[in-house]
């Protein structure tokens, strides 16, 4: 079965616990659950994995080569800053589709750029949770084309 990494970044931990205003009352666990129920009816696998490491995010991406076909990434601060990650995406060669919570193109300035975009397939954001089942559906038909 074809499988499928969810992967998230640093603080997303804390999801559901504060900020509910931005973030929204759902927590990571509430995120991966209603993943699996969507993954089952597209007949996807997934495993669901979250870091406060930038070197352990690159760790996984890196492990995912053969492992998985794609991956949805949330790499919440990371997002903004790191080349690292961006690098570790190019060399992997895997479909990524970049998941936001929020609309960080109506957020704060520093929230509009984007390393993971210009390496990804396409950007989810302002969806909340929903963004991650976008993401899923759209990898379902991009895999299957
Ligand atoms: O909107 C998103 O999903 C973000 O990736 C979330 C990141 C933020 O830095 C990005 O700009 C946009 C922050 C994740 C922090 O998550 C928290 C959740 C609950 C409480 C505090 C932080």
């Amino acid at each position: 079965m074809t499988s499928i990494l969810i992967l998230n970044g640093p603080n997303l931990n804390l999801l559901g616990t504060r900020q509910p205003d931005v973030y929204g009352k759902t927590t990571l666990a509430d995120v991966e659950a209603l993943c699996r129920e969507k993954a089952k009816t597209l007949g996807l696998d997934v495993a669901f994995e979250q870091s406060n490491h930038e070197g352990a995010l690159i760790d996984l991406i890196h492990a995912a080569k053969g492992k998985h076909a794609a991956i949805v990434l949330n790499a919440g601060a990371y997002t903004h800053t790191s080349i690292a990650l961006m690098d570790a995406i190019a060399s992997v060669e895997l479909t990524v589709v970049e998941v936001h919570l929020s609309n960080i193109h109506a957020r704060e300035e520093f929230r509009h750029r984007s390393y993971i975009a210009p390496v990804a397939l396409g950007q989810i954001c302002g969806f909340g949770a929903q963004g991650y089942l976008m993401a899923l559906d759209a990898l379902k038909a991009h895999l299957k084309a």
